[in-house]
């Protein structure tokens, strides 16, 4: 039975074991079927509402795929005059046959209810060594549906690799008429904004009627994706502004208690101690909430593990390193120009952090803050507030998380934080920072006691946008049509 023109079917096939079911998970961001490493743990197919808008309709038809057994009737097949209508008329057990029962159910699907076929590959596997491919390519050859190929298991995503990989199917597959197109689509990794990819490339072989309710479709699922792209940068803005407006009040000291512990910087500062304590848990808190507020956007479920919390807390520490070996040159500088400035710090000779070595000679309460790592540096009248050092590094810390969020596919399972992420991302962000970095000095400086929370976290959702997308579109070019 033909769908409806309001319609658009799209049936998962592959061979057994090559991940539908975790694909169908990922798209639909819902846990249906069974997935597990072993043939045939889908038996029936099933359909699923991809999308719904203005009375348009994308469905998915999760299959049991082509099984094992199939290849055993390769011969027959081939020497049929209507090999697909011999397959639909066998009666094999449930059970006992149950690879060619399953390949028939899939086989079924196919012809009798999807408009496009979505065929997934395991691009782990050269083309040329997976021997089940060709047979199951020439069934797809009989029932004459268009096929759009997309790579699964890929891997850590690798821009580069992933085109050599897919070129290398786009060779195998040449003589196969039905073979519509072959991109990239992997249930653990690939990035939901590049979702619309199945429904376009859809659109793009389907005619009249369907072609276009197609393009509709993949319209309404770009725009829906792009909401979930706002929402997760209003909710990083939303972490940023307050950590930028965050401060605290330092005692009143006399100009010589600050030059007393600026003297003596390796010693421990109590006051310091207690009000980076309160920051840090105040910050770790909202980072935590902010992180599974993303994953729960993105539409996974689970929650960061409390050690990501830590190592950022960790990364902070490592900024403090550097901090501590800046201030040691300063502070031995400083012993010889205790009231005054040396002009070539002044001059620029060293800057970190965009001025903060200027303010760690000029202010006690400053100087001591960043000499013992305190991350913290003065902000008015006795105040202090993070650090531009610590800004950036949450920039950097939040463009990661963001990037790993949006690749993660439900059907990996419950979110787990990253270990590591590819350079590539790391590489495309720095870029784009780089670029903008006069903008960010700009956001930094307008935080403190004195900050303007509503207004800043406005220009913090500009330029997060700004550089998320920036950077996606880097790793993927064809983004750009999105953004
Ligand atoms: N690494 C990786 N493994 C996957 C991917 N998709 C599925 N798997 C795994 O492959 C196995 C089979 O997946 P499943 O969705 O049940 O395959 P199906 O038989 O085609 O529906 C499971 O162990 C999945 O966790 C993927 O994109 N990457
Ligand atoms: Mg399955």
């Amino acid at each position: 039975m033909a769908s409806k023109n309001n319609e658009v079917i799209l049936s998962l096939i592959s061979h057994t074991n090559v991940g539908k079911t975790a694909l169908a998970r990922t798209l639909l961001r819902e846990d249906v079927g069974e997935v597990a490493d072993r043939a045939h743990v889908t038996v029936v197919s099933e359909a699923y509402t991809l999308l719904e808008a203005d009375g348009r309709v994308a469905r998915l038809w999760d299959t049991p795929g082509f099984g094992s057994n199939l290849a055993k009737l390769a011969k027959r097949l081939r020497a049929s005059k209507n090999p697909v209508g011999w397959i639909l008329h066998q009666v094999w057990d449930r059970l006992r046959d149950e690879s060619l029962w399953c390949s028939q159910e899939a086989i079924r699907n196919i012809q009798a209810d999807a408009d496009v076929v979505i065929y997934l590959v395991d691009a782990s596997q050269s083309p040329d060594t997976v021997g089940y491919v060709d047979l199951e390519m020439e069934i797809l050859d009989w029932i004459g549906k268009p096929v759009l190929v997309f790579l699964n298991q890929v891997g850590e995503p690798d821009p580069d690799r992933i085109r050599n990989e897919e070129e290398e199917w786009r060779t195998h597959l040449k003589d196969h008429g039905v073979v519509k197109s072959v991109s990239t689509l992997d249930a653990f990794t690939r990035c939901f904004i590049r979702e619309h990819l199945i429904l376009e490339k859809a659109a793009e072989s389907l005619e009249g009627e369907k072609g276009k309710t197609a393009r509709k479709l993949t319209d309404a699922l770009v725009k829906r994706n792009l909401e979930v792209f706002q929402q997760s940068v209003d909710s990083m803005a939303s972490l940023m502004a307050f950590s930028l407006a965050d401060t605290e009040a330092l005692r009143e000291k006399s100009l010589l208690e600050k030059l007393q512990s600026f003297i003596a910087f390796n010693e421990k500062d109590d006051e310091m101690e207690n009000i980076q304590q309160k920051m840090y848990e105040r910050l770790a808190e909202r980072t935590a909430s902010t992180i599974n507020e993303l994953i729960s956007i993105h539409g996974l479920d689970g929650e960061t593990a409390q050690e990501l919390t830590q190592s950022s807390k960790e990364e902070f520490a490592v900024r403090r390193d550097v901090e501590e070996s800046l201030a040691a040159t300063v502070g031995g500088a400083v012993s010889g120009l205790v009231g005054g400035l040396s002009a070539d710090l002044l001059s620029g000779g060293m800057t970190f952090g965009g001025g903060a070595i200027v303010g760690m000679v000029l202010g006690g309460a400053t100087t001591y803050a960043l000499a013992k790592g305190y991350n913290l540096t003065q902000t008015g009248n006795n105040m202090v507030r993070w650090t531009e050092a610590q800004f950036q590094s949450q920039v950097e810390f939040l463009s990661m998380l963001f990037m790993a969020v949006s690749h993660f596919g439900r059907g990996r399972g419950l979110w787990q934080d990253p270990e590591n992420n590819p350079a590539h991302w790391e590489t495309a962000i720095h870029e784009q920072l780089e670029i903008d970095k006069d903008k960010w000095n700009s956001l930094w400086k307008k935080g403190g006691a004195s900050a303007k929370v509503e207004k800043l976290e406005k220009a913090l959702k500009r330029e997060m946008r700004e550089l998320l997308s920036s950077a996606l579109v880097k790793i993927y070019p064809d983004l750009k049509d999105v953004f």
